[in-house]
């Protein structure tokens, strides 16, 4: 199948990587936060960068969303690369290793205090920015940090503007940032895991292309029953290219429109909306990178 390409670099997130490049020296601690789905996928180059000599959290979220397996896996990887100083599992929806951060973060602090109290300061202030691509979840991870919603959280990327300052306790400040991502994929695996996981809004999307290598994807893991639990499939419905599945799932969930047509539509929508929420089981779409 030829394959669409897919980019997503609008006018806004070039602004916001200035911006953040712009506010690098205040910054002591650059907290990344990827999607456990797409730990591999979900890494901005630009981040990379700009973050290379600060001390570097790697938060892996959303890990109620894949198996405990798959994240040990992935926590090995960043830590032997040497990606970051810490790297920690995490998960913003259930507070899963929540009280782990506040570890992580208060003593990355003090060891900044300690360092300049010895050189005379008496009061030291450590500042942590929060980045990464659209829709990881850095907004429910600051309010979960801060203890109240005083991020906005939004089931879409792109949902926070501009960025903010939010103080967490004395000495102890936070940036929020919107979510970015880069100019070119250089690798087409990489766009079409960010667009399956809903880092990319559907609206630009090719929607039908995306569930299909989807599909794909679910069939090379052998992961077949969980879609045919979901939808009611049956054996034969996988005889064939990918996006026969897909039409079976219009038509073995009763998926039809004007003039008892297939509703190909509401089957693609579905099937990415069922992935993004767990509900096709607790898989990432990283593992042919390593694997
Ligand atoms: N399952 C699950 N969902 C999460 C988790 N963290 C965040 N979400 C959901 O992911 C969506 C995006 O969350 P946000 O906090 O708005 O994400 P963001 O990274 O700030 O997104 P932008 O502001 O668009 O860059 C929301 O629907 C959250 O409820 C998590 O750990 N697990
Ligand atoms: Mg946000």
């Amino acid at each position: 199948m030829a394959m669409t390409k897919i980019n997503w670099y609008p006018g806004h997130m070039k602004k916001t990587k200035d911006m953040m490049k712009e506010n690098m020296p205040l910054i002591d601690i650059v907290l990344e936060v990827v999607d456990a789905r797409i730990p591999i996928s979900s890494r901005n180059p630009d981040i990379k960068i700009f973050s290379k000599n600060k001390k570097r959290i790697i938060v892996i979220n959303k890990s109620d969303l894949v198996d405990k397996k798959e994240l040990a896996i992935w926590k090995k990887y960043f830590l032997e690369n040497n990606d970051a100083d810490e790297v920690l599992e995490l998960s913003a929806e259930t507070g899963f290793n929540m009280k782990k951060l506040f570890t992580i973060i208060d003593k990355v602090a003090s060891e900044k205090r300690e360092r300049l109290m010895k050189k005379g300061l008496r009061k030291v202030n450590t500042r942590l920015m929060v980045c990464g691509i659209p829709n990881v979840g850095k907004s429910k991870l600051i309010n979960k940090i801060v203890g109240k919603n005083t991020a906005g959280v939004g089931n879409k990327p792109g949902y926070t503007k501009g960025k903010q300052w939010i103080r967490i306790k004395e000495g102890l400040e936070l940036l929020d940032t919107p979510g970015i991502l880069w100019p070119k994929f250089e690798d087409d695996r990489v766009g079409y895991n960010l667009a399956i996981s809903g880092a990319i809004k559907d609206e630009i999307l090719p929607v039908e292309d995306v569930a299909c290598i989807f599909i794909g994807k679910m069939i090379s893991y052998g992961l077949e029953d969980n879609l045919k639990k979901k939808y009611k499939l049956l054996d034969e419905d996988f005889e064939g290219v990918p996006g026969n599945v897909i039409e079976k799932i219009a038509l073995r969930m009763k998926m039809l429109q004007k003039g008892d047509k297939l509703n190909i539509h509401q089957a693609t929508h579905t099937l990415l909306r069922d992935y993004r929420s767990g509900k096709l089981g607790r898989f990432g779409l990283d593992r042919d990178f390593i694997l």
